[in-house]
């Protein structure tokens, strides 16, 4: 059996992502799910870790991991994609960690619904975002250090699907996926899951840090950054992950397979072109893990003859959502959701 490995993009921070293969299995192991890490690993101790819950509430909280896991639990199966994934792809490659298509991965969280701690501090009705605050920080600019901090409209951070996750695949969380306490926020792009959370405040006014003001939007060409659209939830993507791209194939039946997702609604098609687009025809979808997971999908082909050929795969969501052809270029490289084309080579 192979052993797989992170594909490391960046050492220091970490920051590496899921190897193709393992995106085959409905659950990405730990150890094999992508690292997005702005900055160097906080070391908390599990015992002297609190959460505070402040702000525009009644009733300000401070919790320890044992408060917390003494909530009432729920356990989601999510896709997490970094907004930034298929960055590479994007001509002119903007700046940002390169990632190319493995920063996404699934696992099943496990943690209480934060509508409950919410209901417990009592939100005051002057609240308008709850912000998250992670543990790491580190200079964002010259002379600027900042945390890792992240808000949520007070109508998302509600949602019953909203999670202060403290397992990930049965298992207490590792360090670099967040320990103890980490945010899931299903369908959202990764950087609204804030990891190692250290406080969450009720606040009066929208926040304004670096990772919410001047990162995450969509920003055209001159735009200023702060008014562009943010980044939220994830755009329809699949990915193509078996056969790999380049692979050689006789001159026989294939499968091609994959996963699709939409942080917008479930994912109700996926097609398959092998002529580059030009025609497509509808894959199988597999098992539904929830609404917030990948669902594989299979394409079954024979190929007419030996030559090269270009097969693209496109996802449609609930809402009509579905892949653009080409990528739609943004300043900062987010939400690259184009149609994946690989190349296969069929011999005789
Ligand atoms: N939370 C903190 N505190 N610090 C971070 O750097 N990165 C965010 C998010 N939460 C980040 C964070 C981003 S951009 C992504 S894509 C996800 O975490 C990645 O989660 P993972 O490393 O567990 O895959
Ligand atoms: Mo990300």
């Amino acid at each position: 059996m192979l052993t797989m490995r992170l594909v490391i993009v960046e050492r220091e921070p970490l920051n590496a992502e899921t190897p193709p293969d393992a995106l085959a299995e409905p659950l990405t192991p730990a150890e094999l799910f992508y690292v997005r890490n702005h900055f160097a690993v906080p070391r908390i101790d599990p015992h002297a870790w609190r959460l505070r819950v402040e702000g525009a509430v009644e009733r300000a909280l401070e919790l320890s991991l044992e408060d917390v896991q003494q909530l009432p639990s729920r356990t989601i199966t999510v896709t997490l994609e970094c907004a930034g994934n298929g960055r590479t792809l994007l001509t002119p490659t903007p700046g940002g960690t390169p990632w190319r298509l493995g920063a996404v991965g699934t696992a099943r969280f496990t943690g209480a619904p934060l509508s409950l701690l919410l209901d417990r501090a009592g939100l005051r009705p002057e609240a308008v975002e709850l912000l998250f605050v992670g543990a790491d920080q580190g200079e964002v600019e010259p002379g600027r250090v900042e945390p890792f901090a992240r808000s949520l409209p007070v109508e998302e951070a509600r949602g019953p699907d909203v999670l202060l996750a403290w397992a990930m695949n049965d298992e207490p969380l590792t360090a670099d996926h967040g320990f103890p306490v980490r945010l899931v926020v299903p369908g959202w792009y990764g950087m609204a899951s804030v990891k190692w959370l250290a406080r969450i405040v009720a606040l009066e006014q929208a926040f304004e840090g670096y990772f919410q003001r001047e990162h995450y939007r969509y920003v055209q060409s001159d735009d200023p950054v702060e008014d562009a659209p943010p980044v939220t939830r994830a755009r329809v993507r699949s990915l193509i992950v078996r056969p790999a791209d380049g692979a050689r194939l006789p001159l026989a039946p294939v499968e091609f397979s994959g996963i699709a997702w939409s942080g917008y609604g479930p994912v109700t098609r996926v097609e398959v072109s092998i002529d580059g687009g030009a025609s497509w025809a509808a894959a199988e979808l597999g098992a539904d893990q929830g609404l917030y997971a990948a669902r594989p999908w299979s394409f079954r082909w024979h190929p007419p003859q030996p030559g090269r050929y270009t097969v693209l795969a496109r996802a449609t969501d609930a809402l009509g959502n579905s892949q653009p052809l080409s990528p739609q270029w943004n300043r900062q490289g987010y939400g690259n959701n184009a149609c994946q084309a690989i190349q296969v080579v069929v011999g005789q």
